[in-house]
């Protein structure tokens, strides 16, 4: 029994052979696991106790609330562009009570979340989606007839880990964005006590199943910063990572949508880009199991900082980022040579490579996703 009360003891007769469950072949399945395990910047030897837990442990009990949110989140986790991805995180946990996906309504849904609490009590996993409106009184989202203050209360009462997944549920997010007149707060708030948050508008979901498989092999949640953010996900800038960056060193920015800086691939700090002040993985991870360079600025939209408290929904995406890290000189040198397809194909090899080494997941995604030839990215000079 692990501290958390979770048994990882083998059961082979309630749990087929993992690759029948995922219909994975078995070096697949290992893939995944060392994917995880790089994606937690894990040593390798963990690669083997993720693999036992996920293949063999008791799947913990999920409870998942809904409250202020576009379930962004839940989606996702849900629209991988490969079946695989929703498969592995439905396999790794039971998913007792979720709104969206359950098929119950009305009181049936109302039991099935009091009798996966009882039967579960102190073990399972509770994750919140959404943030909670708390002026008066919270009426502001009733679920069954509770207020979304008491129906996240009463389920963090006996829940071994409280998650708060996205934007909305880790700091207000959207809906918390002034004059916020519904008094949106996060689960902390309403707690009053830190909880692991997985930020982002919506959140990666590799994030959140690395969460999810370290709570599972190792008994407890993964090492969080201040703002109670995995260190493994949140701990570099955007900006530190970007594909972009070498443009941004080199002063040459996209000034508009559409020009031949944003069609060369070029830095788009100059459209508001905050890179810069959000600390997050999306450069690695990416995002959507899309194939190469899904991730906001990969597909040149500047990054708004969803992940961020104070900048996502806070500051407009026009106004410039603020440079944690870096100053760069008030002009730059005029820029005499093109910018050719093979320059940029070289950075963008590189940055591929640096996915490979720090964001195992997406490289697991792209190769069991197998993307085809039309999802891959266009050359940047032909990108609108
Ligand atoms: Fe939406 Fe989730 Fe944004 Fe919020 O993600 S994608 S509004 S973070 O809670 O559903
Ligand atoms: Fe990339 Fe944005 Fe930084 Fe430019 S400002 S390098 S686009 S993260
Ligand atoms: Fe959000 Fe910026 Fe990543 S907008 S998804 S933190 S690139």
């Amino acid at each position: 029994m692990s501290e958390t009360g979770f048994d990882l003891r083998h059961s082979a007769a309630a749990f087929p052979a993992v690759e029948n469950r995922l219909g994975l072949s078995r070096r697949e399945f290992m893939e995944f696991c060392a994917a995880l395990a790089a994606t937690m910047g894990l040593p390798a030897s963990a690669e083997a106790a993720i693999a036992t837990a996920v293949e063999k442990a008791k799947r913990p009990s999920v409870i998942w609330l809904h409250f202020q949110e576009c379930t962004g989140c839940t989606e996702s986790l849900l629209r991988a562009e490969h079946p695989t991805l929703e498969k592995l995180i439905l396999d790794v946990i039971s998913l007792d009570y979720h709104e969206t996906l359950m098929a119950a309504a009305g009181h049936q849904a109302e039991a099935a979340r009091q009798s996966a609490m009882k039967a579960n009590k102190g073990k399972y996993v509770l994750v919140v989606e959404g943030a909670i409106p708390t002026k008066d009184n919270g009426i502001y989202c009733k679920v069954g007839g509770h207020t979304a203050i008491d129906m996240l209360k009463e389920c963090a009462a006996d829940a071994a880990a409280v998650i708060a997944i996205g934007s909305c549920a880790s700091w207000g997010g959207m809906p918390s964005t002034g004059p916020n007149p519904t008094g949106a707060s996060s689960v902390a708030e309403v707690l009053g006590k830190p909880v692991v948050t997985i930020p982002g508008c919506p959140p990666n979901p590799y994030n959140f199943l690395a969460t999810v498989v370290h709570f599972l092999t190792f008994g407890k949640l993964p090492a969080v910063d201040q703002l109670g953010r995995p260190k493994f996900a949140y701990s570099r800038l955007v900006h530190d990572n970007c594909e972009r960056r070498a443009h941004f060193d080199a002063g040459r920015f996209a000034m508009e949508f559409g020009d031949v800086g944003h069609r060369q691939g070029y830095c788009l700090y100059k459209l508001g880009c905050k890179g810069p002040e959000t600390y997050a993985n999306c450069p690695t991870i990416l995002f959507g199991d899309a194939g190469p360079g899904s991730w906001p600025v990969g597909c040149g939209h500047p990054c708004i900082g969803c992940t961020e408290k104070g900048v996502g929904f806070a500051k407009p995406v026009f106004q410039l980022a603020t440079l944690k890290n870096v100053v760069p000189p008030a002009s730059y040198p005029r820029i005499v040579e093109e910018q050719g397809n093979s320059s940029f194909a070289a950075a963008a090899a590189l940055a591929a490579i640096a996915g490979a080494a720090a964001g195992g997941a997406a490289m697991l995604a792209r190769n069991l996703g197998k993307p085809s030839e039309e999802s891959k990215p266009s050359a940047p000079d032909k990108a609108e």
